[in-house]
């Protein structure tokens, strides 16, 4: 079994955190004798020694716009994972970290590409754009990775996925969700279904089930997936007729939601659909029903609902809420269930969706990696990313659309106890 190596470039100059990079999963030859000490993924241990000076040789590589993958060190290939380890987007970039270095080290050892080992590279973006461009920078110029898997959140990949399609390194989003994304360049692809996707079957589902005439809406009007979240809600109640009462709005990072949950309370709508990141989802869920918006009325969220953290956070109030998703765990897809057992045993608690679509982002680079018989021609990278068709993932069947997006089935979940179960 190979241990995957773990460590933190600047952990010599204390620099931990957001401009620290971690390799998540290396390769190198290490075998459990050999590497007694080295931790399991997912644990960051200090070591002087930046995987780029791993010994080896580096066969030859046609230098891009990008630069030449820095690869190759005894047949590795750097992918560069960019995550929210902090700020708003943190308890997803916790799962996908997970979920992508499970994958990483999955694919090491089975040798699933061939002589070529993934060692993933770990940055934190933050959920700030700004630090997103930065991270995608060092990336590219310093580390030159093969292709970037990330950022998490929408906002982050608006400003910095730019910078990987001019330098013609291959980008797969995990998780973003929003509009437009991967119309910014051929070099763009997602494994995330979109709020376009996800939204009108959500409100198709409650409309099949409960009696739903009209609805109030909630939601962030400074964040790119929220604004798109908002606009396919509105798009999709009107396509089923309903009635919406009142948009009201919130700004990332508030907590007070009183004023506006008043206004909805005072409409008597239906239901109340919101378009939040999961910090705020919890907030506005718990306090919505603490003024006392029945029970009867549930709440309807995007993408950003999709987090644990939302019931752990919302607790009883989070109960009924119901939430379009790509991945729900009771599946019976066996590569999903297979999945859910390793992670389980691996991490001590059970996956998310968002863990989920980074291990299917992993082997969905790995597959193209394979096909494409390359680790430094990202060109060739990138096609064989546009063929990936019907392929076996934890997601299930997983095939890009002709615009880079993702396509496979959509699920819609409810909050019951402390999971989300199928609603529909
Ligand atoms: C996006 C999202 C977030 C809710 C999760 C990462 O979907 O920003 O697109």
């Amino acid at each position: 079994m190979i241990q995957p190596t773990i460590s933190r470039r600047r952990a010599l100059l204390g620099l931990l955190g957001a401009t620290g990079t971690a390799i998540l999963a290396a390769c190198g030859g290490a075998s459990p004798t050999a590497a007694p000490t080295k931790p399991a993924a997912g644990q960051a241990a200090p070591t002087t020694a930046p995987a780029a000076t791993t010994a080896g040789t580096t066969p030859a590589a046609k230098p891009g716009p990008g630069g030449s993958p820095a690869a190759a060190a005894g047949g590795s290939v750097k992918i560069g994972t960019v995550f929210s380890m902090t700020q708003a987007g943190a308890v997803y970039g916790a799962t996908q970290k997970n979920g992508s270095s499970l994958a990483a080290e999955e694919i090491n050892e089975s040798n699933y590409v061939p002589g070529v080992k993934l060692e993933l590279l770990l940055e934190d973006d933050a959920s700030d754009k700004t630090q997103g461009i930065n991270v995608f920078n060092k990336l590219i110029n310093q580390d030159k990775v093969f292709a970037i898997i990330g950022p998490t959140l929408s906002n982050t990949a608006q400003a910095a996925d730019p910078i990987a399609q001019q330098a013609k390194v291959p980008v797969l989003g995990v998780s973003n969700t929003a509009g437009g994304i991967t119309s910014i360049g051929d070099y763009i692809f997602r494994d995330s279904l979109t709020e376009q996707q996800v939204i009108p079957q959500t409100i198709k589902a409650v409309k099949a089930k409960v009696s739903m005439t009209k609805a109030a809406l909630l939601y962030g009007n400074d964040d790119a997936f929220t604004k798109s979240g908002y606009d396919e809600f509105k798009k999709a109640l009107q396509a089923s007729g309903v009635q919406i009462t009142t948009e009201q709005t919130f700004a990332k990072g508030d907590k007070d939601f009183s004023a506006q949950l008043t206004v909805i309370k005072g409409g008597s709508p239906d239901a109340v659909v919101v378009s939040a990141l999961a910090e705020e989802a919890a907030g506005i869920v718990s306090q919505g029903r603490r003024l006392g918006i029945d029970a009867k009325v549930p709440f309807i969220g995007g993408n950003g609902f999709n987090s644990p953290a939302l019931i752990k956070n919302a607790g009883a109030a989070a109960e009924g809420t119901i939430v379009g998703a790509a991945w729900n765990a009771a599946s019976p897809n066996p590569k999903s269930q297979d999945f859910i057992k390793k992670y389980q045993a691996k991490f001590g608690s059970a996956p998310d969706q968002f863990a989920a679509q980074a291990h299917a982002g992993v082997y969905i680079v790995a597959e193209a990696i394979k096909r494409a018989g390359t680790s430094s021609d990202r060109a060739r990278l990138r096609d064989a990313l546009a063929g990936i068709k019907d392929f076996d993932t934890v997601l299930g069947k997983f095939s890009f659309t002709a615009e880079r997006d993702g396509d496979h089935p959509a699920v819609v979940q409810v909050v019951k106890g402390d999971k989300f179960e199928v609603y529909a």
